[in-house]
């Protein structure tokens, strides 16, 4: 009795299985709970060289020809590649598309099927870097749905977060709101350090100061998974080395189809002509 009963509480735990990585039912239960998780051990060291070798290339500015989808989210528009603090590569499969159909991709697709259904697909990728020393490097705090567009009516998104570096306090990891998800309503959002979105992309929320904020740390290889609706965000890297990150989100086939019918692609060189977080709350 007793040895019948080890198996079956290993089997409860997430845990990658060839080319599936296989979501327990706790994890599921938890991510519903809190609006995030984390998951370990989703990619090899093999499969994380061969991701950050092509990785780099966007970090270091080899890839051109992105517009504002090479930008500095902690800055604006106008800054220098060579000052920027927090390097986003906005869809970078769009613009090197033999990253399409990688590892990372095909468990990440079938880690979001598990939480919300097989209508989950690919909506945006996006590599994010935050160089050594940099404490300005913070990504300010909001939730997902502040930068889509308003009304989109089936809302389920997983966005997956791979660490190709470790992510860790000293390096600015992401930081979540437990349970902040659960009203599913957007606060009011506020374009951070720039007089409108031309200037710069990045939103923010104003939290108040007692705000719980959970810091979650996560080994090279490993990814947390959040919600839409979840407030979070990341402080600056005052480390010395690099924090880098790989992110792909997943929402439902109607939803994409939906947003790119009215233009929207995620990408920073989009036409803006839908509704958005600032128009419901500017003055
Ligand atoms: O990882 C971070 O620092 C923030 C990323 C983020 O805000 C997101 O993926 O939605």
């Amino acid at each position: 009795m007793h040895s019948a009963s080890k198996p079956a509480a290993q089997s409860d735990q997430s845990r990658r299985v060839g080319d599936d990585y296989r979501v327990s039912a706790g994890d599921r239960a938890a991510y519903h709970a809190q609006g995030y998780i984390r998951l370990p051990n989703v990619l090899s060291e093999d499969e994380l060289v061969a991701i950050e070798t092509v990785y780099d290339r966007f970090a270091t500015g080899e890839i051109t020809g992105m517009g504002r989808d090479l930008c500095d989210m902690s800055g604006t528009y106008t800054d220098d590649f060579k000052n920027f603090a927090l390097i986003n590569a906005m869809l970078p499969r769009r613009y090197l598309p033999s990253l399409q159909g990688n590892i990372y991709e095909r468990l990440s697709q079938s880690i979001a099927r598990q939480l919300y259904g097989d209508d989950m697909g690919y909506d945006y990728d996006q590599f994010l870097s935050k160089k050594p020393g940099k404490a300005r490097a913070a990504f300010a705090m909001h939730q997902d749905m502040g930068y889509w567009p308003v009304g989109t009516p089936d809302t389920r998104t997983a966005t997956c977060s791979l660490a190709i570096t470790d992510s860790v306090r000293a390096n600015g990891c992401i930081a979540f709101v437990p349970g902040s998800h659960k009203a599913a309503k957007l606060m009011p959002h506020r374009a951070k350090g720039a007089a409108d979105r031309s200037e710069s992309h990045t939103l923010e929320i104003d939290l108040p100061a007692n705000t719980p904020i959970e810091h979650i740390e996560v080994p090279r290889g490993s990814i947390t998974v959040h919600d839409e609706w979840v407030v979070h965000g990341s402080a600056g890297n005052t480390s010395d080395s690099w924090r880098k990150t790989y992110i792909i989100a997943y929402r439902s086939l109607a939803t994409i189809a939906h947003e790119r019918d009215i233009g929207f692609t995620h990408s920073h060189n989009d036409q803006v002509h839908w509704q958005t977080a600032l128009d419901l709350y500017q003055p």
